[in-house]
């Protein structure tokens, strides 16, 4: 609850542990309300780092404690325990009690629907037993589990079991925010996987009865993943088992904890009528993220929380190269690059801005952020671009060779760089320290057959932050052809490092035209507005698959903003070029789905304030809907033939090939439903044999308001199917007309099913409304009041949950005077609670600033 005055932590601050330690061994007597556990750990004085003895604890009781088998008696502080101890290795044993059941923050040990699962990042263990919970503190575990429930588990290698017990080791030193128990009446479906050494190693994937037909997904992505790593990285598994369960109660996706991953529901259980392509992608790439971790992150951890994007960053890039290689690497550069545009850059450029390596922090739980885990993906992405592919897989053959068993720093991994390429990557380095997204200028001139290209870079000021230095950007461009649309010569990577670049081409015949940050390679915002001309020529002409799309992207953008802002909106050329694209048998149905996608309404509503307007949410979305209207009725005579021709016969498949032909199909099916009011989104939802269909109908249905019937088709099958539930949920928060929304909310989450405990229940419902930008921004604030009063009840009990909704605030200085006043009323009336949690604080502080 909240500190009279909450801790803040740096960076700067960091000195290494006073006490290491070797081995620990933990029991269990596992109680719904009074389970004790016992822990005997051998620690020894650091010799490089003498200090006082402190441990971590929280929400413990001290049943006993001892020293080499003496009693002692410690003094407990702010966040544990403290006492004098012996100058040299000692043993220290204590036993406590904790409560799994009441424990509804989901971290630590806890009862998710009768089955004990833990949470231990990022400062979790310490709910489990006093223990320097840092993770730069590694040690062997071995742990006893004493439970009636038939299957119990936890890291490494099963040492024994009998009867109402079972034993475990975990060989490899780890961070205690790596632990991890699990135990309930659970089925298993298993298969094995031989490594590249031949070493077997027994997989399970483990459920609750009934949920076994779901696991044969994430069984196979995670095969795939190992054989991934063995093959791109030269990764082995390196224990007998690996082990992955499924819980319904998980704040996030899912969690690396060595041998024994535990996941979110949603993010393992997959079957063909109740996941969508989409959920099937989501769980192969976080069983792949997970699993990758066992090498970044956990054989080489973190040295401190600082450091989270060591291991994120490394680790997202990483399962993304993976799903490139599953599916198609240009359909994911341009999803990878909507999210990142979408919540990074809005978070690089609100209230929350903070460096890939944050200075400080109050609570560390708040950082799991877009901008470690994504904008950290892309720096890795760049420093592979600047290096060039066989350096980047020489330095992170050095790094694991380097770094095994250690907890790291980035000054590690970028030495590992520096190493390899005998260079210097300090500027580079900026790229972890400075926050915003770096905006690049471009100007262009054209003279006697000279063509310079002048770029201009800023990095915009964030919290805490001004007067930055330039980046070190690598930007792909390429020059073609005005007049026969050729590309001109190779694609070449400039290196970007001044804060003004001209880069000059001579003996040019004509005015060439310019590719830009091809392949999205560098992670910042291109002003090409002098270069607005160019996008017809690139959706007919561009060789880079990322830039034709971004033509087509910026050329929807634009014609949103202008309907949005009472102009006419885009013109023939637009939709001419548009109908050219999605009929191209060539392209990837994929890729077209996507050519015919809108930017969200809260982009359109960052584009108008970046360029110094004032978004009006409701205009937005009227935009949005005229203009779908509009490409509807361009495409008119070939709506019907192309979605028949998208139709997949036969049995459902998750792979990239029958899922792109879906998307088209179902990107169809939007725009068709808004000329036949619905008649073929009705025979879809009624015909439908997998949920990919069944849904995206629903969805079309609803845009329209004639959702009704099938809404409660949808909850008279799958009521009792939680998951499926939750896109029952979210569907109609997110597709409420915008005077309708919070009033739709509000009715959800007066059902009995609605458990707000339950974080994808509470994010279903939430998370619809407030990506329902013009209902959550509804005039008279009522979205705002909603979702205030929603997060003061939802911080007592679970307030990372809590903390990671108020995010949606971090928008509010974009908007008007009277939503400002609204939104800052309730900011307040948040703080001015008088138990609000360390998470919540910090967040809505940071906000309101
Ligand atoms: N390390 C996990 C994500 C994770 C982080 C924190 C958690 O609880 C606070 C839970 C999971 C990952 O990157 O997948
Ligand atoms: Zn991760």
């Amino acid at each position: 609850m909240k500190d009279s005055t909450p801790q803040r932590i740096h960076l700067s601050d960091y000195t290494p542990p006073a006490y290491l330690v070797d081995e620990v061994h933990l029991t269990f007597v596992l109680d719904p309300t009074s389970t004790r556990v016992k822990s005997r750990i051998a620690f020894r004085p650091n010799p490089d780092a003498p200090g006082t003895f402190a441990l971590h604890g929280e929400h413990l009781d001290l049943i006993s404690a001892s020293i080499d088998g003496e009693p002692v008696d410690p003094a407990f502080t702010e966040d544990g325990l403290t006492l004098s101890v012996p100058e040299a290795p000692f043993i220290w044993e204590a036993e406590v009690e904790i409560s799994p059941e009441t424990n509804k923050a989901l971290e630590g040990l806890y009862l998710s629907n009768g089955m004990y699962c833990t949470q231990c990042e990022a400062q979790g263990f310490r709910r489990i037993t006093y223990y320097p919970d840092r993770p730069d503190v590694m040690a062997t575990f071995t742990v006893r589990i004493e439970s009636d429930l038939p299957v119990l588990l936890s890291n490494g290698n099963l040492t024994g079991r009998g009867d109402g017990w079972s034993e475990w080791h975990d060989p490899w030193p780890k961070p205690a925010y790596l632990f991890a128990l699990v135990a309930g009446d659970l089925l298993d479906v298993h298969d094995t996987f031989t490594t590249a050494s031949g070493r077997e190693v027994q997989l399970a994937v483990w459920v609750r009865k009934g949920d076994e037909h779901k696991c044969g997904w994430a069984l196979n992505s995670l095969k795939k993943s190992m054989a991934w790593d063995e093959e791109v990285y030269g990764r082995e598994y390196d224990l007998d088992i690996f082990n992955i369960v499924a819980v319904d109660d998980f704040n996030m996706g899912a969690m690396e904890n060595k041998g024994l991953n535990i996941f979110n529901a949603s993010a393992v259980l997959a079957s063909p009528d109740t996941s969508t392509d989409a959920d099937f992608e989501r769980i192969e790439a976080i069983v792949a993220h997970e699993y990758f971790h066992n090498w970044t992150g956990n054989r080489i951890t973190c040295r401190d929380w600082f450091q989270l994007c060591l291991k994120e960053g490394l680790t997202v890039f990483r399962d993304q190269q993976f799903t490139s290689d599953m599916r198609s690497a240009p359909v994911k550069r341009i999803e990878d690059a909507i999210l990142l545009r979408s919540r990074q850059f809005r978070e690089d450029a609100g209230p929350l801005a903070h460096p890939v390596r944050p200075e400080s922090f109050v609570e560390i739980n708040n950082f799991y952020t877009v901008t470690v885990y994504e904008k950290g993906a892309e720096l890795i992405g760049m420093l592979k671009r600047l290096v060039g592919d066989d350096a980047y897989y020489r330095a992170l053959d050095l790094y694991f060779d380097r770094h095994d068993g250690d907890a790291a720093t980035i000054e590690d991994w970028i030495k590992v760089f520096e190493d390899t390429i005998d260079g210097d990557l300090s500027q580079f380095m900026l790229w972890y320290s400075q926050a915003g997204t770096p905006r690049l200028t471009v100007t262009e001139t054209f003279e006697d057959g000279t063509h310079e290209i002048i770029l201009e870079q800023t990095i915009p000021n964030t919290p805490g932050q001004t007067n930055k230095h330039p980046h070190h950007i690598p930007l792909a461009f390429a020059l073609f052809d005005p007049t026969t649309g050729a590309q001109l010569g190779e694609e070449v990577l400039a290196d970007l490092t001044e804060a003004r670049t001209v880069l000059r081409h001579e003996g040019l015949e004509r005015k060439p035209v310019l590719s830009l940050n091809r392949g999205f390679a560098a992670p910042i915002i291109l002003d090409t507005t002098s270069l607005a001309d160019n996008r017809l020529f690139a959706l007919a002409n561009e060789t880079d698959s990322f830039n034709r799309w971004e033509a087509a992207r910026s050329l929807t953008r634009d014609g949103l903003i202008s309907l949005a802002t009472g102009e006419g909106g885009p013109d023939d050329p637009y939709f001419d070029a548009l109908a050219g694209l999605v009929q191209d048998d060539t392209l990837d149905p994929a890729y077209r789905a996507l050519i015919l996608g809108q930017p969200s309404q809260d982009d359109i509503a960052q584009a108008i304030f970046e360029a110094g307007g004032t978004p009006d949410p409701l205009l937005i979305y009227r935009a949005t809907e005229a203009l779908r209207l509009r490409v509807a009725q361009r495409l008119q005579d070939i709506l019907p033939a192309l979605y028949a021709k998208m139709q997949v016969h036969g049995v459902y498949s998750p792979e990239a090939s029958d899922t792109g032909k879906r998307a088209l199909a179902n990107r169809l099916l939007g725009l068709l439903s808004r000329l036949d009011g619905g008649t073929a989104a009705q025979i879809q939802f009624d015909r439908a044999d997998n949920m990919t269909n069944q849904i995206a109908a629903l969805h079309a249905l609803l845009s329209i308001d004639r959702g009704q019937t099938a809404l409660a088709a949808f909850e008279a099958q799958w009521r009792d199917d939680r998951l499926v539930m939750n896109k029952w949920f979210s569907a109609q928060t997110g597709t409420a007309a915008p005077e309708a929304a919070v009033a739709t909310a509000r009715t959800l989450t007066e059902r009995e099913d609605f458990d707000w405990t339950n974080p994808n229940r509470f994010r279903a419902v939430m998370g619809g409304l407030i990506a329902n930008s013009a209902g959550f921004h509804a005039e008279d604030g009522a979205g705002y009041t909603f979702l205030a009063d929603w997060l003061l009840k939802v911080d007592a009990k679970n307030p990372q949950l809590a903390a990671r909704m108020s995010a949606a605030f971090e928008t509010w200085k974009r908007y008007d005077a009277d939503r400002q006043d609204l939104i800052k009323t309730q900011l307040d009336r948040i703080l001015a609670k008088d138990s609000l949690s360390r998470d919540l604080t910090e967040m809505i502080s940071r906000i309101r600033n």
